[in-house]
């Protein structure tokens, strides 16, 4: 039921007001600007647009009867009275102009009359529409089911973070996703395997008996972008996690995050039947096995019925699969979705496997093992694929295996969290790295078949759709361990919900949210956001160089290095420069990987004359002296894109720094001190990379280049061994 003592008379709003700002002076500490608020910062608007916002913010019509709409109700008081200073009055039903009345038609029977059309709605969509209800003028937030109320709440909100008007709303809005989730990288122990944001935020060593506030807020900012599952423990499981008391752990994190439309998934050890069952084989195909995951299978969902499933790394990096059994990926897979069916739970496998043992590039390997299974997995299998073959790089070609699987669907992961672009200290947007990704255009069915188009299951009509990103969050204050990094957890759940949105219209909704919604700062911080990306592209891996950085810790460059444990995790099988050239030649002369795209990419990127500049040394190996589109050389070429990644980063500080007085102090400060560090490190980047490349090519730089602040030697003998997220 409604709580009536929300529900306030006129006559006490003036007293509410004045206790209102006292409690804010009073509480001043609490309103520190540290970050922790998110983009769900609802702090005063000015009076002007206040004002106007109140008389669509009279009072608020929502039965509060379920822990969903509880949610919202909260979530709609603590946001107009923080936005438009206001206690916002409640009500059963619209009795002055400027309501906003939300619910489905079951708990708001006042909508029916409206005849709104749900249909097209789903399960997670909502409508929001200025309408006459009982004679007043309303905003309705309708919705077929509870958490499409809080989403709509959430729209409601950001409308007016960001400014829009409130008049005359006619919107409507459906994810084309259906798993959007996070993937958490979080041992058991707390640390965070590439996580650069503190530890993790699940304590598991008091759980389940305290629940920590965070978990709230945690699933608050996730359903305020519509993520809608986490995977709570790093893909290289420990089995532990499927321990029956952990399991009551998992259960208590579940508890807090169902009224906020979010499902709790498990990355599984695919040995777990040894290690926990005392097996004697995981074998998927050995009935004891099956016997044993379906009953594992059966005791989550007694403690979580609605568990989403198990996400599983597999024979890839070490850990255990199928294969040790000689049996295929999708007999592993169609195991466990066997134990999950009955439940109505998932498998999300993910393709990211490369063998040592192989030699074979690496970057065809993910396509060569699961193209062939197509077709083979059941109905409640994703096949969870990274954005590129390779990993996570600055920029990669999209990999050869969307478009390559019709009869799977195929779910994209990115990662939100930057191992391989400068940690938490450097400002990159991602949004722009996942835009350049969901538009890139595969040609799988011709024109137009773009990545987007294949993860939300338009091309080949798949109904299981979804979108995973490795998270940024840990028990930092501000949560990702920088303000902008915050800006990637917000983009990539925007961009899950519709992959065709916008990168810019996404960094400025984020900006206005969550900085300021003074133009003056929307602009320029819109502009950094968008730089950035290239930038670290320009002074990390220019012209489809990757995975250059630091082995092991990928903290830094060390293009130089040809000491890891596997020639596939050292920097010098990736670029192959020696003294004539540079690049990894994946056309059809050699290693084809180009052939693994459908034809017209496969002719581009084979093409020297038509490989876009950004990806002419991923796919070719070319002399010093190639003479570029620019007409430059390649050398000269590449120096420059270096030079040029550094002056962007110059230029990212000196607009921020322009910002000082308009952005609050602690969040200004923050920032200024990491873009410092940020140029530092490009500049590192920019002139260790130059003295690598001089000491094989013998080159001169070319005129008006300065040449690296130090020695190769020196750069050679920097050592990070506790550089943080391994
Ligand atoms: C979780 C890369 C990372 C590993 C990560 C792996 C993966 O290799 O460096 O830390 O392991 O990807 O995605 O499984």
């Amino acid at each position: 039921m409604r709580d009536q003592r929300r529900v306030r008379h006129p006559a006490l709003r003036g007293v509410a007001l004045a206790l209102l700002a006292v409690a804010a002076l009073l509480a001043r500490p609490a309103l520190a600007e540290d970050g922790y608020e998110l983009w769900l910062r609802y702090r005063p608007l000015p009076a002007a647009q206040a004002t106007s916002y109140r008389a669509h913010a009279t009072q608020l019509v929502l039965d509060a009867g379920t822990p969903t709409r509880a949610a919202a109700r909260a979530e709609l008081l603590r946001g107009l009275d923080g936005l438009l200073g206001q206690a916002t009055g409640e009500a059963k039903q619209a009795t002055r102009d400027g309501a906003i009345v939300a619910g489905t038609l079951a708990s708001a029977p006042q909508l029916v009359p409206l005849k709104l059309d749900l249909r097209a709605l789903g399960n997670d969509g909502f409508l929001i529409r200025s309408v006459t209800l009982d004679g007043h003028a309303a905003t309705v937030i309708a919705a077929n089911t509870d958490i499409g109320v809080l989403y709509g709440a959430f729209r409601l909100l950001r409308l007016v973070q960001t400014g829009q008007p409130l008049a005359q709303l006619d919107l409507r809005d459906a994810p084309r996703e259906k798993v959007r989730v996070l993937n958490h990288w979080d041992n058991l122990d707390g640390h965070v395997e590439r996580g650069y944001a503190g530890n993790s935020i699940w304590d598991w060593w008091k759980l389940p008996d305290y629940l920590d506030p965070r978990y709230t807020d945690y699933a608050r900012a996730n359903a305020s972008v519509g993520i809608n599952g986490a995977v709570l423990n790093n893909v290289n499981a420990n089995a532990t996690i499927l321990r029956h008391e952990y399991l009551l752990k998992v259960a208590a994190v579940a508890g807090v995050l169902r009224p906020y439309g979010m499902r709790v998934y498990l990355s599984a050890r695919f040995s777990a039947p040894m290690e926990l069952g005392g097996l004697k084989t995981a074998d998927p195909l050995d009935p004891a096995v099956r016997t044993w995951w379906r009953g594992k299978a059966d005791e989550i969902y007694k403690l979580i019925p609605d568990f989403g499933g198990f996400l599983v790394k597999a024979n890839s990096e070490g850990q255990p699969g199928p294969q040790d059994y000689h049996r295929s990926h999708a007999d592993g897979a169609n195991m466990l979705a066997d134990a999950l069916a009955p439940h109505s739970g998932i498998v999300m496998w993910r393709a990211f496997v490369y063998s040592n043992e192989n030699p074979d590039d690496r970057a065809k390997q993910a396509y060569t093992e699961f193209k062939p299974l197509d077709g083979q997995f059941r109905r409640n299998v994703l096949l969870q694929v990274k954005n590129g073959p390779i990993d996570f790089q600055p920029r990669e070609p999209f990999s050869p295996l969307f478009g390559a699987m019709p009869r799977t669907p195929l779910m994209m992961e990115f990662q939100v969290t930057k191992e391989y672009l400068g940690f938490a200290t450097h400002l990159v947007y991602l949004g722009a790295l996942y835009e350049e990704v969901l538009q890139a255009d595969t040609y799988a069915r011709g024109k137009g078949s773009t990545v987007a188009k294949i993860i939300d299951g338009e091309l080949d009509n798949h109904a299981l759709t979804g979108m995973a990103g490795v998270a940024n969050i840990g028990s930092d204050r501000d949560w990702c361990g920088s303000t902008f990094n915050q800006a990637n957890w917000y983009a990539f759940g925007r961009l899950a919900w519709n992959p065709a949105q916008s990168a810019r219209d996404i960094a400025t909704d984020w900006t206005r949210m969550t900085l300021s919604r003074d133009d003056a700062v929307v602009k320029p911080v819109v502009a950094m956001m968008m730089a950035s990306r290239e930038a670290v592209v320009d002074y990390m891996t220019p012209l489809g160089l990757h995975h250059l950085m630091g082995t092991g810790h990928h903290y830094g460059p060390m293009p130089w290095d040809a000491s890891g444990a596997r020639a596939d995790w050292r920097p010098v099988y990736y670029h192959r420069a020696d003294r004539n050239g540079i690049g990894f030649d994946r056309s059809r002369t050699g290693s084809n990987a180009v052939a693994q795209y459908a034809a017209p990419v496969a002719a581009q990127f084979d093409d020297l004359k038509q490989v876009p500049d950004a990806y002419l040394l991923w796919f070719h190996h070319v002399p010093w002296t190639y003479r570029m589109r620019s007409g430059h050389t390649l050398w000269e070429d590449l120096v420059a894109h270096y030079t040029h990644g550094v002056d962007e980063v110059k230029q990212l500080r000196a607009t921020w720094s322009k910002l000082q007085g308009r952005i609050d102090a602690q969040r200004y400060a923050k920032t200024a001190s990491f873009l410092a560090i940020q140029q530092n490190e490009a500049q590192w980047w920019r002139d260790a990379s130059i003295a690598y490349w001089q000491s094989l090519n013998g080159l001169p730089l070319p005129a008006g280049q300065k040449p690296p602040a130090r020695t190769l030697d020196y750069y050679k003998a920097l050592a990070f061994p506790n550089a943080p997220g391994r």
